[in-house]
């Protein structure tokens, strides 16, 4: 379902850009590299009828994906917050559309428009879910499993979250981290629901290696190659019985069907930071659901900003998988929200609260905060 009842439109005054440093409870490590350190950029929309949170998920390099946190610093105050404070009274559906004319730097834009969504919604007292089309109060959790040293202490590392309560495994593999990790967590925990997310690391020549994953039963694989091999994920599924699933491909709603149409991929992560926002999340969202493609809400280490928002999206009825969508505690012993999100039976609440439901600890914010800029009309 497309959303449902349009928000009313902001007369923004301003944003507020801050660079957070937050450190991480132990260092996270995938295929592109290893994070101590969260650096991330919370976006405050200032209006005249209140302020509203979002967060911009770009990492501190071009690892992930080629956005990062000094490119979309420098793009957001350049021409994208210029552009949306041109444009008058702004409703959250029209700031896509008014962002459109700036190529790519998905993830910025994604971030100011959550701000104006909270903002918007806010104001009318209404929860980011129930605008979302939100169908459940909770939402099953999964967490995503750095590499470790070796197996042994990753089969370790998987023991502590499946103990705290965590109903579904995602570990990171990389070329040569791959068969015997897996082995390793099968080994020992048995059938629990687990897959693997290789961020891009490999290439069509490891289809070998990558199709004696099958004999584990995982969930998935994520994003086995590279971002723009469309057409080698596709040669790729044919090859294995693991279902693929696209995360970095995945840049919009019109990259999804184009994979889909390829075959490229037969379930889908959705990362509203990834593809420009909440909006085109839904988007996607609708698309698989009429196609009949599993979707799940992915993660990139959010706050308590975004992880609230990413709950909210996360209880559509199309996320029909387990998503990355952990306690705060699984990344950082102090978030910047009031109420962090806390796993209760394996799974997060979907707040309820107005706009993104969760509120600013503006101690943290500020003890968190390198650097701060403010742009108003
Ligand atoms: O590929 O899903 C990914 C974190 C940063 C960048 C990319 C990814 C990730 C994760 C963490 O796997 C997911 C989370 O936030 O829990
Ligand atoms: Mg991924």
């Amino acid at each position: 379902m497309p959303i449902a009842r349009a928000a009313a439109s902001v007369n923004l005054d301003g944003f507020e850009l801050r660079v957070l440093h937050l450190p991480l409870v132990s260092p996270f490590t995938t295929s592109f590299g290893t994070e101590t350190v969260r650096e991330v950029i919370i976006v405050r929309a200032i209006t005249a009828d209140g302020d509203g949170w979002g967060e911009i998920v770009t990492q501190q390099a071009p690892l992930y994906s080629s956005e990062y946190t000094h490119g979309a610093w420098d793009v957001a105050q350049r021409y994208l917050i210029p552009a949306l404070l041109d444009a008058g009274p702004l409703a959250p559906e029209d700031v896509a559309g008014a962002l459109a004319p700036f190529v790519g730097h998905r993830m910025a834009k994604a971030g100011l428009e959550l701000a104006v969504l909270d903002a918007a919604l806010r104001a009318e007292s209404r929860s980011l879910g129930e605008y979302l089309g939100a169908t459940t109060d909770r939402v099953p959790s999964g967490v995503s499993v750095g590499i470790q040293r070796d197996p042994a202490a990753l089969v370790e590392a998987v023991g502590g979250y499946l103990d705290e309560g965590y109903v579904r495994i995602k570990i990171k593999i990389k070329p040569g981290r791959d068969l015997a990790d897996t082995a390793a967590v099968r080994d020992a925990f048995g059938a629990i629901p687990l897959q693997v997310d290789a961020n891009s690391a490999f290439t069509l020549a490891d289809a070998d290696t990558l199709a004696e994953l099958d004999r584990f039963d995982l969930l998935l694989i994520e994003q086995p190659l590279q971002e723009d091999d469309l057409v080698d994920h596709a040669a790729l599924a044919r090859r294995l019985r693991t279902p693929v699933c696209l995360d970095e491909s995945i840049t919009s709603r019109k990259a999804a069907a184009d994979a889909l149409a390829l075959g490229a991929a037969s379930i889908i992560n959705i990362k509203a930071g990834r593809i420009g926002g909440y909006l085109e999340a839904v988007a996607i969202h609708d698309l698989c659901r009429d196609a009949g493609i599993p979707v799940w809400c992915g993660g990139m280490l959010e706050t308590g900003i975004g992880r609230a928002a990413n709950a909210a999206l996360a209880a559509l009825p199309g996320f029909t998988l387990t998503g990355d969508v952990s306690a705060s505690g699984r990344f950082y012993s102090r978030d910047i929200v009031t109420e962090p999100a806390v796993l209760e039976n394996g799974h997060v609440r979907v707040p309820t609260g107005p706009g993104i439901g969760v509120e600013i600890d503006q101690i943290a914010l500020d003890e968190f905060t390198v650097d701060r800029v403010e742009l108003r009309r």
